[in-house]
């Protein structure tokens, strides 16, 4: 299927019937997850026991079972315009949950989910998928044995196949940092995926997938038009990003939020020209635990025009025409024999990670297995 509809479903965050008390706490001039982890790292030992106390309250398993019923219900809408498939944000079934910082590993593993979801929680997403021959992606905090990563899926219900791909750039910190307004975990609570940018083959197209902050570098989308001899046609990216970055230096908040939608539109575009793909970038939107997201959901083509986006702060549902051939000569120019390269590239790579650590790469690369 080289040619169809794709849906890009921004949604929202969780009500805060379901936040335990999270998003309405105030600590000094600061609301919601920013006033958590500022309580738990600078407050006395009565407000660090009633942060800790929101924490564990958080709704987790309602949190789920809504977002899965929002997302059948806007499944359906995107398949009743013409969808077949569909793409949800980044932390779809839990929103943006390491906005806030957790002492705690059993209060925080909550969050995660592990095996098959095909079965428990999130059933009646597939169940739906199948029902409506719709291809259904989504990111979820997906526990592995011991690991703990930041995953995007992609169920293709006609093959039962669920790919994933694992975040590489973690933004944020490990722990809140004295001082400083802390907001954004990401790095205590992930591990960072080494797994690299695999591409799949799907319905005759091949697809990479991206999770937020991956989508402000460069190498996941060369790495992904490189993939030799199945260059990438469509890339599915989810995330969450904040206005009013609080670690911003000093004065540069207000100047950077003026740029959000600038740095989150031109990489893309700019790389959906430079690989010849798709990319279908979509958020969770409006307020998640008391911090406001930028939404911007978009479907991107080949030639950089962006054919359908959202600005407002709410759900929606956007459909656009994906033609697959479209960034066949974009992707002919540049991959017609070894015109792209690669070899040059390597060396400059190797000469920036040194030889030695090179070699230790190639001996890992030689004996791991393919993601599981
Ligand atoms: N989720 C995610 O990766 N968000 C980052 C910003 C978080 S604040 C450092 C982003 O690049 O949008």
């Amino acid at each position: 299927m080289r040619q169809f509809i794709a849906a890009a479903i921004q949604m929202e965050g969780p009500p805060a019937r379901l936040c335990g008390g999270v998003n309405e706490f105030a600590f000094g001039e600061l609301t919601g997850a920013r006033a958590v982890n500022a309580a738990l790292s600078q407050g006395t030992k009565d407000q660090q026991a009633q942060a800790r106390g929101l924490l564990a309250a958080i709704d987790v398993p309602g949190m789920m079972r809504h977002s899965v019923g929002r997302m059948v219900e806007l499944l359906h809408e995107a398949v009743d315009k013409g969808a077949q498939l569909a793409v949800f944000p980044e932390l779809a079934l839990t929103s943006f949950f390491p906005y806030l910082y957790f002492e705690d590993r059993t209060v925080l593993d909550r969050f995660f989910l592990a095996g098959d979801l095909t079965q428990g929680v999130t059933a009646p997403l597939f169940d739906a998928a199948r029902q409506r021959k719709v291809a259904v992606s989504f990111g979820y905090a997906e526990a592995a044995g011991p690991r703990r990563l930041n995953t995007f899926g992609l169920y293709v219900p006609e093959t039962g196949e669920f790919h994933k791909y694992r975040k590489t750039h973690l933004p944020g910190f490990a722990k809140p940092r004295p001082g400083e307004v802390s907001f954004q975990f990401e790095k205590g609570i992930f591990e960072e995926s080494n797994e690299g940018y695999p591409v799949f083959s799907v319905r005759g197209g091949t697809y990479g997938m991206l999770i937020c902050h991956d989508r402000r570098y460069s190498n996941p989308y060369l790495a992904m038009g490189m993939a030799t001899g199945k260059n990438v046609e469509l890339i599915l990216n989810g995330y969450n990003t904040p206005f009013d970055l609080t670690f911003a230096e000093k004065g540069s908040q207000a100047a950077l939020d003026a740029k959000v939608y600038d740095f989150h539109y031109l990489p893309q575009q700019a790389q959906a020209v430079t690989e010849g793909t798709y990319v279908i970038s979509v958020a969770i939107a409006g307020d998640v635990f008391g911090a406001t997201q930028i939404g911007g959901t978009c479907i991107i083509s080949p030639d950089g025009t962006i054919l359908a986006k959202e600005e407002r702060l709410s759900e929606s549902v956007l459909v656009a025409p994906i033609d697959l051939d479209l960034g066949k000569s974009v992707r002919q120019q540049k991959y017609n024999g070894d015109r792209a390269r690669p070899e040059v590239l390597l060396k400059e790579l190797i000469r920036a990670v040194g030889v030695e650590k090179t070699q230790a790469l190639v001996k890992q690369v030689e004996t791991e297995s393919p993601q599981k």
